[in-house]
Parts: C-alpha cells; sequence; structure tokens
C-alpha cells in the first residue's frame, strides 16, 4: 500500500459517474412530478442502500446508524481500525420540489475521493469516513440537522413529541424506518474518533458565477432560527360579519409576514422568510379563524439576528393584541453563526492555487450539516458554482466540470490536512 503519493488524481470516469449517480439519485424521490425524499421515509431508505452500495464498490465498510446516517469508512494505512477518522459527506435528503445536486454532489465528491485512493491502493495516516445525513433539511419534522446533531449529541429533545403533515410522530416515523428512538444515543460521536469534517455543497447563490470561479473556500456559516407560529381568531361568515367586528387570522397574518419583510430589510446578510403557511377553515364565504406559518430569519452576526427575533416576537404580539388574535410561538430551531476552521481553510486555498485555480472565500447564507459537525470538530466547506445560484428549486444545476472541480479540490484539501 503506497503512501500519500504526490499527486493523486480522481479515477478516470469520476465525472462521468458523479453526473450519472446525481441522476440515479434524483429518480429515488416520493413524487414523480418533482424530488422530495424526507426523512425517514421510504425514499430515504432506498438513498441510504443505493449510498452503502457505492460506498462498498469503493472499498469501504459500512453501516447505517441509529437516526439514519449512512456511513461509508475507509481505513487508515497501518490498517488499524481505530485511527481517527478525516469525515467527509452531506445530506440524503431534500426540501420538496428539490434540485438534484443539494446534499448529494457532497455525498458524491466525497465518494470520487475514497475511489480514487481505493483504486490507487493509497492508504492515509486518518481513516477516511464518508456519510450521507439523514436529515438536514428539517422538512417533515420542522427541526433542521436531525442527522449531525445525533451524531454530535446535541440532538433536540423536543423533536421527539412532533408530528409531521400526516400527524405522525417522530417516534413511530423511526420505528417505522426500522430504528428506535432509545439507541439514538449510539449515534453520538467521539470527538477523539473525527480528526476533521469537510463538506462540498453547491453555492446556493450568484457570487462564484458572477467571478468566473468553479469552486470556492467558505468563511463561516450565516446563524438561523426557525420559528412556527399560530394564530387563533374567530371563523365567521364572509358576507355578514363586519368588517370592524373580525377577528380574521389570516388578515393578522398578512401583517405579521409582511412585518418579518420589513424587520429583515434593513441590513446586510440579515434574511427572513415565511415559507409555509396554513389557512383554516379554506372556504373562500368563511373568515379565517386559524392560521399556521414558518419564519426563517438568519444573519451572519448572532447578536442582529437574535435582535430582529425579538423585534419580530414584540411585533407581531402587538399587531394581535390590536386585532384581539391570539398568537402562539414555538422555537423549533436556532444555530448560531460558525466559522470555518483557519488551518482546513488554508487546506482548501493551497489545494485550487496547487491546481491553477483562483482562490475566493465566501460566507454561507445556507446552513449545512457542517455548522453542527463544528460542535465536535473542526471542519470546513467548498462551494462548487450552480448555474444562476439558484437552489430548492428543480431548475438547479452544475456542469459536469464544476463537479469534478469540487471533488478535485476536495482530494487536494485531504490530502494537505494529512502532510
Ligand atoms: O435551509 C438551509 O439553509 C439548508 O438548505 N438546509
Ligand atoms: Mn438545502
Ligand atoms: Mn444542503
Amino acid at each position: 500500500m503506497s503512501l500519500m503519493p504526490e499527486n493523486l488524481t480522481l479515477t478516470t470516469g469520476a465525472a462521468e459517474r458523479i453526473m450519472q449517480r446525481i441522476q440515479e439519485a434524483a429518480s429515488i424521490s416520493e413524487s414523480t412530478q418533482y424530488l422530495s425524499r424526507r426523512f425517514a421515509s421510504s425514499e430515504h431508505q432506498q438513498i441510504n442502500t443505493l449510498a452503502a452500495q457505492w460506498m462498498k464498490a469503493a472499498g469501504m465498510h459500512t453501516r447505517e446508524d441509529a437516526i439514519g446516517n449512512v456511513i461509508g469508512r475507509y481505513e487508515a494505512n497501518d490498517s488499524q481500525t481505530n485511527a481517527p477518522a478525516i469525515m467527509l459527506g452531506s445530506h440524503l435528503d431534500t426540501v420538496i420540489n428539490a434540485g438534484r445536486y443539494d446534499g448529494m454532489l457532497g455525498v458524491l465528491c466525497a465518494l470520487a475521493v475514497v475511489e480514487s485512493l481505493n483504486e490507487q491502493e493509497v492508504r492515509l495516516p486518518y481513516a477516511l469516513e464518508v456519510i450521507g445525513f439523514a436529515d438536514e433539511e428539517g422538512v417533515r419534522y420542522q427541526s433542521t440537522y436531525l442527522g449531525s446533531r445525533a451524531i454530535t449529541g446535541h440532538f433536540s429533545k423536543d423533536v421527539l413529541n412532533r408530528r409531521d403533515e400526516d400527524g405522525i410522530l417522530f417516534v413511530d416515523a423511526l420505528k417505522q424506518f426500522g430504528s428506535n428512538v432509545d439507541n439514538l444515543a449510539s449515534a453520538i460521536r467521539k470527538p477523539a474518533d473525527i480528526y476533521a469534517y469537510l463538506e462540498v455543497h453547491i453555492e446556493q447563490g450568484p457570487v462564484l458565477e458572477a467571478k468566473g470561479l468553479p469552486v470556492g473556500v467558505v468563511s463561516s456559516i450565516a446563524g438561523a432560527n426557525r420559528m412556527s407560529v399560530s394564530l387563533t381568531g374567530l371563523a365567521g361568515h364572509a358576507g355578514t360579519v363586519p368588517m370592524n367586528l373580525r377577528q380574521d387570522a389570516l388578515a393578522a397574518a398578512a401583517e405579521c409576514i409582511s412585518l418579518v419583510e420589513s424587520v429583515c430589510s434593513n441590513h446586510d446578510g440579515l434574511v427572513g422568510t415565511v415559507g409555509r403557511i396554513k389557512a383554516k377553515p379554506g372556504a373562500s364565504n368563511v373568515i379565517t379563524g386559524d392560521v399556521e406559518f414558518t419564519i426563517d430569519l438568519r444573519a451572519a452576526q448572532d447578536e442582529v439576528r437574535r435582535d430582529r427575533v425579538g423585534q419580530v416576537v414584540e411585533g407581531m404580539a402587538a399587531i394581535c393584541k390590536r386585532r384581539s388574535i391570539e398568537i402562539g410561538i414555538e422555537h423549533v430551531h436556532e444555530a448560531s453563526s460558525v466559522s470555518c476552521d483557519a488551518h482546513i481553510m488554508q487546506c482548501m486555498q493551497s489545494a485550487l492555487r496547487s491546481a491553477g485555480m483562483d482562490v475566493l472565500v465566501l460566507p454561507s447564507g445556507a446552513g449545512h450539516d457542517a455548522a453542527a459537525m463544528a460542535e465536535i470538530t473542526k471542519m470546513g466547506m467548498l462551494f462548487v458554482r450552480c448555474a444562476g445560484g439558484v437552489s430548492h428549486h428543480p431548475d438547479e444545476s452544475v456542469t459536469k466540470e464544476d463537479a469534478i472541480a469540487g471533488a478535485d479540490i476536495l482530494l487536494k484539501s485531504v490530502v494537505n490536512l494529512c502532510r
């Protein structure tokens, strides 16, 4: 087994394999009309099976942990099986009506790295682990990073009693998936077992494209809050209740939603989104009695984010008081902004230079499992250019050349990290 040759390259056909697998993975969806793969669904099971096949073919032994992360391991050079691991990967779940690259590209770039080491019979001083996280988007149970937080031991227990849209409890969904909520602690990894976590991800923004660069180095990941808001008014007859006597929950929600937009429209890097709303009873001739909506609020600086969350909460309370509407707010998720590890960033920047590429360092407005993994290990991220910066949309797209550039810089970064 050769140790760390100077110019390690990806295997021939790696680029085509990544693009072909992107298509194969995209066919695993709960709808034939659009791509959607949610936590603990049969599609989650299918993608784990497929990813495990790819991992085995790359010379890894594989396992699925108690939350449903799928993990492949490629042992270190002295074949001791307890060498700390450099963990590479991303998430296998998607949003609803998703793009094909969000998450999946990172797992496939990580696989391409191990495939090249395995084919060239190279072992590193660290083990390599490729992980496909079970749930990063948090679509089904409104709490993101379920997979990575189970690994770090920061899994929020309040998820256990949550129900999905069909009323299925988290604990029951996990049981149906073949796991048991009592075993979740077995997914926790010791910090000593993981030397670093590196993730390749599409940028989901326009900067790399604007600069004409295929790959960039991430400096930090913005912090985020997610809230579930419920408004309770009084349903009534649309034709007979005078306007000044109404407790219209949907009209109150409309004011709240524009409040979110105005509070978040005056600061660089601060964003606020209401992505989902449900109004009941939902008939055109009935005044809305009940509304539920979500708020997603992010900023690069934690103090700005927390201040705006406070403004939104106070502002909504005032709106509802004036309209005699009852308001309930569940803070379903909070993550602080996280800086990427300086040493890993240097390894990535010298990898770019060694490939003759310009170096751009940029922040991430999107959340990533790397933000959760930073709780137990040093982490770094590479962004890959995506067309128009479009993401969380079926038009999301990446060229084969940029996809393989991401894998190549990841390989070079891993080798630099081992030096
Ligand atoms: O929402 C996000 O930032 C990520 O796509 N989960
Ligand atoms: Mn996403
Ligand atoms: Mn993602």
